[in-house]
């Protein structure tokens, strides 16, 4: 099932191109479907076949007594003289080996989200191009180009309302899908979980921490540090008794910008895995 709340354009990995999702859009344009949070009223006890998922995905569900936990990195710790090194190692593992993490410490207040939109875009931007400046220096990159690359940062915004379900195994909240922008934070705003990301072939659950976001890492920072840091398929599942909702808040570089890997991080030793192309960012 796609809330109809959520409005997904997403392309190939690596491929930095934008494919509508054709079939939805094909079955929307041609049969009238009740909207979700309708049905959600009617308290249904079985979902309607339309909105069965149409994937096995599902019955590739990693065991869960043995789930491995997304990295957690504390922004505190980056910012201090002493624990910043060892920080930056995690931050750096975490983006190559997971391509997500949780963000803790950041400082950046959830209250301001409710008074006013533009205060909270405006101060996850500023964290986004600091998480950004971060990875350059824990992958050895040139400072510069990053800020380079960042120096006016195109910002969008998606909220995802996944109403409860009757039964959630038969459905899908967001299908599988990867970022085809730089940076992606996320916030889980009333914490329930919901977010699977693949790693080695299983879908391991996200547990939300208490005021974290989410930050992964996108097709274009895949790109530009050359494969090291990961842009990772990720879905969102759906639950019988609570809804859940999401601020998902995509950063790219500005305008219609050349990307390819950084010239600081191409060597003999480690030559370009991709082609510099020009794309539309904004
Ligand atoms: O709701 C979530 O946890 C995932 C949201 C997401 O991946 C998206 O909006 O692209």
């Amino acid at each position: 099932m796609q809330c109809p709340l959520n409005w997904t354009v997403k392309r190939r990995k690596g491929k930095v191109r934008s494919v509508e999702r054709a079939m939805e859009t094909k079955i929307a344009s041609s049969v009238k479907v009740p909207i979700v949070q309708e049905l959600v009223k009617e308290k249904l006890t079985t979902v309607p076949p339309r909105y069965h998922r149409r994937d096995n995905d599902h019955l590739i569900l990693s065991d869960p007594s043995s789930l491995p936990e997304i990295p957690v990195i504390n922004m505190q710790n980056l910012l201090n003289t002493d624990l910043m090194d060892s920080e930056l190692h995690k931050l750096d593992k975490a983006s190559q080996e997971w391509g997500f993490f949780q963000l803790i410490n950041h400082g950046v207040g959830s209250e301001p989200f409710r008074d006013a939109i533009e205060a909270y875009s405006a101060e996850v931007k500023v964290l986004a191009i600091k998480m950004l400046n971060f990875m350059a220096k824990a992958l050895h990159m040139k400072a510069e180009e990053m800020k380079t690359l960042f120096k006016e940062v195109s910002q969008s915004m998606r909220m995802n309302y996944y109403p409860p379900c009757p039964q959630p195994e038969l459905v899908t909240g967001l299908y599988p899908h990867s970022d085809a922008n730089a940076l992606t934070i996320l916030l889980q705003v009333n914490e329930i979980e919901g977010l699977q990301i693949k790693k080695d072939g299983f879908w391991i659950p996200v547990s939300p921490l208490p005021n974290a976001f989410v930050i992964n890492i996108g097709d274009i920072l895949e790109i530009v540090t050359n494969g090291a840091y990961r842009s990772i398929e990720h879905r969102a599942t759906v639950n019988t008794k609570k809804e859940r909702l999401s601020i998902a808040t995509f950063h790219s570089p500005n305008l219609d910008c050349d990307i390819g890997p950084a010239p600081s991080l191409v060597a003999p030793e480690t030559p370009a895995k991709f082609r510099r192309t020009t794309v539309e960012c904004g």
